[in-house]
């Protein structure tokens, strides 16, 4: 039952909030995000993101372009409020010219990914963030510093961990 809240939660959220979708097969996805397309820039504030044509493997044909500068976050999205305490893993392919990071948090508590590398890497976040009902969660990206650096992202997941 509390299962089926959820997920009833999660669609009405999904389509009065978002237009992304579950791929088939994971219906544990919070949220998604392949950056396929323009629309798919449309949840990240500012609207400074661009589409690039690099990608890892299994990353279709375009992933986010992050160039980052001195005021932070460089792009962030929030999602809610939901209805039901959840535990989030958040997981991406990225890679950066420097020092990407992306950070996952509510008002209490935050988990983070380090992107480091020219080369693609799938990146999972080694502990999970825990959700509590009625909470705003925001994600940020966050390329370089005072220096720009350039962050490329794609393949972005929140997946809800039952077990
Ligand atoms: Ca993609």
């Amino acid at each position: 039952m509390k299962y089926l809240v959820i997920v009833a939660s999660l669609l009405l959220t999904f389509m009065t909030a978002c237009t992304k979708t579950s791929p088939a097969g994971n219906e544990n996805l919070l949220y998604s995000n392949g950056f396929e397309s323009e629309d798919d820039l449309m949840d990240f504030y500012p609207y400074i993101g661009i589409l690039s044509d690099k990608t890892p493997k299994d990353g279709g044909d375009s992933s986010l372009y992050v160039c980052g500068g001195c005021i932070v976050p460089h792009m962030y999205m929030e999602l809610g409020p939901f209805d039901e305490d959840m535990s989030l893993l958040l997981r991406l392919s990225a890679k950066s010219d420097y020092q990407g990071s992306i950070h996952l948090r509510t008002d209490q508590e935050r988990i983070e990914l380090i992107v480091e590398g020219d080369d693609w890497k799938n990146y999972e976040s080694e502990s999970l963030l825990d959700y509590t009902s009625g909470e705003i969660l925001k994600l940020t990206i966050v390329s370089g510093g005072f220096v720009p650096v350039s962050t490329y992202i794609d393949n972005l997941e929140i997946e809800i961990i039952t077990d």
